[in-house]
This record gives structure tokens, sequence and C-alpha cells, in this order.
């Protein structure tokens, strides 16, 4: 692969914001170029960063998804607040090879402007089909996934390319007017590991999130991104990898981070590095100081205390992308304030943004729940000490529609686990006894591993505003979840 090309934003799946929208994606087997390899992935619409989705809130968005892989597939809409019922974000779905799905999302009004993100999340039994209890589609409903559909389940695909990036209207728009016309880029991260004969994918690539892995920024290996001197750019980094966690840092320069997960920051704050668990986004504010060159890059990270013994993984600090500040030639907005060549300290925003969320953490609650997460250092991952079935929820009693909870999420393993929960984000209130402030939102937060035999601890809380139905939760390192670490609560109508 051969590093320094240009950076290129994933391709658009679409520009316009008509009231209504009919887009298609194609989930297709194909010889994709990365950085002048070719390597067979599975991909949608031919593009290794499936093309992002552009939205905007109240829009009714169909959504055609057309399966031409040889596997069962379906799609998540991380992060979105939508229905999981129906035709709208139900993995329950699953679509059979030669099959089109049409997913309606009605895009609620009041959708935070952000980063989110689509990816396959097709459920297999472990005998490689299609789960007990998904929806073969199109319907008949509840149809027996016929003997000959195979199932490869959410790590294969996602590792072998399935997934890409929605943004909701612009959240430049939530920042002072200043910084309503700078420069924005989408910055996707994932992983690819490519087997001997230059396939990513299952069973041919090499999918194990302990292998050395190549980090690509929007399908490239080490892009180059060039700034002016001086000048703040809004970047939207999302994870959107099977399994890999990054620590990122952007080499004598500062993060302000704006919005998280796709809420708007209650209280936006300089970050020196990111911690971005699978499935995390950020839109963040960064200013290029004097010309000159550095690097975006991922810190060396470990996820358990023996990354070689099923006790967590170890990534090793790894350049993404170098960005080259050059001379500025005009107006560079504001925050000019060239000093260091590469990158300056980028600007203080104050809070809360418009469409950020309240603070949850003086709510009464309505009830209290426990999710034990837990491993055998092996092969099975469980939730409150079950695998996931598909058929029976996680808790007996359901939530109630008006109501806030206080969730404790417990990991009693030696790896951290990356813990995401669909429909709607919430707010974490402390991490091991640490009480967090009310900043930011998030649908996705990493439960830390147990320490000499202390279980890491983090308490959340989450308002069930609308949609009833089957809320699932999941470790979104994909392997955790496909083999069982997941579960689901149903939510009801307030009686
Ligand atoms: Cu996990």
């Amino acid at each position: 692969m051969v590093p320094g090309a240009a950076l290129v934003e994933p391709p658009d799946l679409n520009t316009a914001t008509p009231k209504e929208l009919t887009v298609q994606l194609t989930a297709v087997q194909k010889e994709v170029m990365i950085s002048g390899k070719k390597v067979l992935a599975e991909t949608y619409n031919g593009s290794l960063v499936g093309p992002t989705l552009h939205v905007v809130p109240g829009q009714r968005v169909t959504l055609k998804l057309a399966n031409h892989l040889g596997t069962s597939t379906n799609l998540h809409y991380h992060g979105m607040h939508l229905s999981p019922k129906g035709s709208a974000d139900n993995i329950d779905l699953s679509v059979k090879p030669g099959q089109i799905q049409t997913y309606h999302l009605d895009i609620p009004a009041n959708q935070e402007p952000g980063t989110y993100w689509y990816h396959d999340h097709e459920m297999c039994d472990g005998n490689g089909r299609p789960m007990p209890g998904m929806t073969m589609s199109p319907a008949p409903a509840k149809s027996p996934a016929p003997a000959n559909v195979r199932c490869n389940g959410t790590e294969s695909q996602i590792g072998a390319g399935l997934s890409g990036t929605i943004i909701v209207g612009d959240s430049r728009e939530t920042l002072p007017p200043a910084y309503r016309g700078i420069t924005a880029h989408t910055l996707a991260l994932k992983d690819t590991q490519i087997s001997s004969s230059s396939s990513i994918v299952y069973p041919d690539g090499v999918l194990e999130p302990a292998e050395p892995t190549v980090r690509l920024v929007n399908g490239q290996y080490q892009p180059t991104l060039t700034m002016k001197a001086g000048e703040t750019q809004l970047w939207r980094i999302a994870n959107e990898g099977y399994a890999i966690a990054y620590d990122l840092q952007l080499d004598g320069g500062t993060f302000t981070v704006v919005n998280q997960d796709g809420i708007p920051a209650a209280a936006p704050a300089r970050a020196k590095h990111l911690l971005m668990p699978p499935g995390r986004r950020f839109d963040v504010l960064v200013t290029a100081g004097a010309t000159g060159s550095t690097w975006l890059r991922t810190l060396a990270h470990k996820t358990g205390p023996d990354p070689f013994n099923g006790a967590g993984d170890e990534y090793p600090d790894t350049p993404l992308m170098k960005v080259n500040v050059q001379k500025d030639s005009g107006n560079a907005g504001p925050a000019a304030t060239a000093g260091r060549p590469g990158m300056a300290t980028s600007p203080q925003i104050t809070g809360p943004l418009p469409g950020s969320h309240p603070d949850l953490s003086k709510e009464p609650i309505a009830r209290s729940r426990s999710i034990v997460l837990n491993d055998d250092r092996g092969n099975n991952f469980w939730i409150n000490g079950k695998l996931f079935d598909h058929t029976k929820p996680t808790f007996a009693e359901p939530a109630t529609l008006g109501t806030v909870e206080e969730w404790t999420l417990t990991n009693k393993a030696q790896q951290n686990h990356p813990f995401h929960l669909h429909v709607a984000p919430f707010q974490v209130l402390s991490v091991n006894g640490v009480a967090q402030p009310h900043a930011d939102y998030m649908d996705g937060v990493s439960v830390p591993h147990a320490v000499n035999g202390k279980p890491g601890k983090v308490v959340i809380r989450i308002r069930f505003t609308d949609f009833t139905g089957k809320w699932f939760f999941h470790c979104h390192i994909t392997g955790h979840e496909d083999t069982g670490m997941m579960g689901y609560l149903n939510v009801i109508a307030a009686r």
C-alpha cells in the first residue's frame, strides 16, 4: 500500500435533502483498491467505506437494501432515534441473498445534528444460519430461514467492509456563527486484516482483533489532509470498524469536542486525545498552526491486563493520517493564530450547544437495572450469566415510555467491553465510582475490565421518550456480540 495520497471523502449516497428521499445500498462482494492494493471486500455500492447518507430531521427516507452477497445481511442505523419495529431500525429482519428489503426511516423532527453510522447487524446461530426468531425478508413474517441461507454474522460482515456514515443535518449550525462556514471532513476509521490471497472476506480473511491490522482513514492508508495555516476545521470522526478501539491524538494540537455520538455537547471541551471504542463518533474542531506537517495517530492502547491470553487486546501506536499545513492565501476563518508548525490549540467553545440533552442526574428514577458482562476469555460472552437468546428479553419487567431508568453496568471480565444501546442515547453518571460531569450523552460506553477481582462499573441513566418494542443492547466488539454478549429490553407505552 502506498501512503500519502490526498485524503478523499467517502462517496456521498445523496446530496439533496427533499422531504422524501429514496436511496439504495447494494451489498456486494467486490475487489476494491486500498491505496494501490487490490483487495476482495464486502461493500455497499462497491465502496469499502459505504457511501455517506445525508438526512435531515423530519425527513422520510426510503432505503432499499439489495443483498447481492452469498449470505444473509441486514442493516442497523447506529445511534439514530428510530423505531426498532416494522421496517425501520429493526434488526430482527434478515435479508436473504438476492432479495431487496425496503426500510422506511422517519427521521424525527428532533433528531440531533451529528454523525451516525450504518452497518450490518445480522444475527446467526452457532451453525452459520440466521438465528431462530429472525424475520426472513421479504415476508412472510416469521418464516424460517430456507435451509440454504448462510449467515456469517456482524463481525465478519463489518470486518469485510459493510459499514458507512450517516450525517444528520450539519452540526456546524450548532456552533457560534464564526464556525458555521468552516470546512468539514468526514474521517471514517476502519481497519483491515488482509489474507495472503488479498481478501478481507471471511473465512478467507484473518479476522482476529488481536492480530496486526492495517488502519485506514476513509479506506486509505495514511492519506494526507491539507489545511491552511491558522485554519479551523470540523472533523466528523467515526469508528466504523468491527472491533478495535482507537486512542486518537493530533500531534501538537488539541480537539474541541462539540458533538459526541450525534449529540451536541452540553459542555464542549478541549481534549488532547479521544478514546474511541467501536461505534464511537466525535465531531471536533481542530486548528492548524504555522506551515509544516504533523500526524493524526492512534496511541498505544490496551483493553485488558493480559492481551496474549484472552484478557484484552493490545494495539500499537500507529500514524493514521498526515496533516500538511500550507501558507494561508486568504481568509482562514476564526482563531487564525498561527504559532507552532503543524497543529495549534483548538478553540474554546462555550456550551450548552443547541440540541444538547438535559442532565438526568437529579431526575426521579422509575427503575434500576443491573447488567453484568462476563466472558470465559474464549468463545463465550455473557450478559447476566446468559448467552443471547433472541426469543427472551434480558429482563422480565419492561421499561415504560416517559420514565427514566438507572442501569449499573458491571464488567467482571478481564477485558473492556464497549456497551451499546439501540434507539436512544444515555448519560454516564459514574465510571468505577468516579462521578462524570454532565458534558455529553453517548450511545456506547466502554465498561472497564476487572482489576484484582474488583469488577469495572459504569452507571448510566436513560430517558425512554418514545418507541415501544425491543431495545437491543450489546458489546460492540462484534465478535463478542456474535457469540452471546447481547440482550434486549421490551419498552411499552405508559399504562
Ligand atoms: Cu465485548
